[in-house]
């Protein structure tokens, strides 16, 4: 088996300051928990930005800017921006910051589909800042759009513009289609680096089939000219993550997806679940791939 990728996503635009004290928000945490992530074996870092007065997900350049050169000269590892930034971003603020830093790699979302939130509702009665009330209440009217005329248009600006490789972000079968759709246009060459996300409420369930059933999809559509990766949303992350090491996939992982480290434990850092899924793949056999063979595998510009 190929050596395994391991993602580390550090921040994302769901989760909020008062559901863990841990999830990194300043440029400083960004920073430290990302080359945290990377020493402890993640060759990605997928980065999003936050507002760090409030925690608040960020399209601002200056955000970025905080962190991206710095984590650049610390580390190797392949950075990887999100063009999903925040499913309130409109597409042009999601762009802004990814034009301009122009990274090897960049996310592109496969997809228009809701986005219902409902992650603490129960847990957390009280908040620090007004902006994360609908993601403690739950938001039952978020539609992430997607449309086929926004992916064309990220995949020239970045792609073809700026010679970015992607993390094709697939929450549901259709959206294999989607992409392949893609591919026959000519938009998109392979290796495809396809990210199979279970378990946000509007996409595929957080099931074992599920899994099994998106891999044979894409074998017929890709053939092998793909490398795919697993996402779960919560406590759905191991268990899933730990399946697609053992069919051969990749995995991410890190605070964006789940804040808990085990059943009802906060994470203290993205780097602690960076070493918990290298403990498994590696006790599962895989070796981990570094940074560089992260490039030659994924055909990055470097
Ligand atoms: N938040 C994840 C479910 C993106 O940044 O473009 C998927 C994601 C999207 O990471
Ligand atoms: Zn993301």
């Amino acid at each position: 088996m190929s050596r395994i990728l391991i993602t580390c996503a550090i921040t994302g635009s769901i989760h909020t300051p008062s559901m863990s004290p841990y999830l990194p928000v300043t440029a400083d945490e960004i920073t430290q928990q990302a080359v945290d992530a990377a020493d402890a074996g993640a060759a990605i870092l997928h980065l999003h930005a936050r507002d760090p007065e409030t925690g608040r997900p960020s399209a601002e350049i200056g955000h970025f800017m905080g962190f991206l050169p710095r984590i650049k000269q610390s580390c190797e590892a392949v950075l990887n921006l999100s063009t999903g930034g925040s499913a309130v971003m409109t597409l042009d603020q999601r762009l802004a910051a990814p034009k301009q830093a122009a990274p090897e790699m960049c996310s592109l979302n496969m997809g228009t589909m809701n986005f219902a939130l409902y992650p603490a509702a129960d847990r957390i009665s009280d908040w620090k800042h007004d902006w994360e009330e609908p993601f403690l209440r739950g938001s039952d009217d978020l539609v992430f759009k997607n449309t086929p005329r926004d992916m064309a248009l990220i995949l020239g600006e970045m792609g073809t513009k700026r010679g970015a490789r992607f993390e094709f972000e697939v929450y549901d079968v259709g959206h294999l289609y989607m992409l392949r759709h893609f591919v026959d246009r000519g938009l998109v060459q392979g290796p495809l680096f396809i990210q199979f996300v279970f378990g946000v409420l509007g996409g595929i369930g957080p099931d074992p089939e599920n899994l099994m059933h998106m891999k044979t999809v894409a074998d017929k559509l890709f053939g092998q000219d793909y490398l795919f990766s697993v996402l779960a949303a919560g406590r759905h992350q191991i268990p899933l993550v730990t399946m697609a090491a053992a069919m051969g996939g990749h995995v991410r992982v890190g605070l964006e997806d789940s804040l808990m480290i085990s059943r009802g434990v906060l994470a203290r850092s993205n780097a602690e679940q960076v070493r918990k899924i290298r403990r498994i793949v590696e006790d599962l056999g895989r070796e981990v791939a570094s940074p560089g063979e992260a490039r030659a595998m994924l055909g990055l510009k470097g």
